[in-house]
């Protein structure tokens, strides 16, 4: 009995600092307020998958999960045509890595409908649109 309460001490010991990575960071915090939409980015997904904003306004990806992601409006990054797309006359953007527990701000300064994919789980069909009105 003593052995196994050493045991499941030492499992612990080791499993609580792991179970700790991806809790803390911004994105488990209030979203920023220029935000007036947020998208969490989940195991491979964006929730929600289509959200809609003013011109002007921002939006906030917040990676709420244990592994990293990203926001890519390129379709030259694109495995599949389609997965990005941009309204005319939008260069493309991408936010680069969003490790767990990060957050990426984007400002849509032009109306129409924006695609968008994370560059690591494309395939898995991690895949959003935002709406700017
Ligand atoms: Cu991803």
């Amino acid at each position: 009995m003593t052995i196994f309460r050493r045991q499941l001490i030492v499992v612990l010991a080791i499993a609580l600092p792991v179970a700790g990575c991806g809790v803390g960071g911004p994105a488990h915090g209030p979203p920023d307020a220029r935000a007036a939409a947020v998208v969490d980015m989940g195991f491979e997904s964006f929730t929600p998958a289509t959200v809609t904003v003013k011109a002007g306004q921002a939006v906030e990806w917040r990676n709420t999960s244990p592994i990293t992601h990203s926001v890519s409006f390129d379709s030259k990054a694109a495995a599949k045509a389609g997965d990005a797309a941009l309204p005319p006359a939008v260069q493309p953007f991408a936010s680069g890595d969003i490790a767990a527990g990060e957050v990426y701000l984007h400002t849509f300064d032009r109306p129409g409908t924006y695609r968008y994919f994370c560059t690591h789980h494309e395939s898995g069909g991690m895949l959003g649109t935002v709406v700017v009105q």
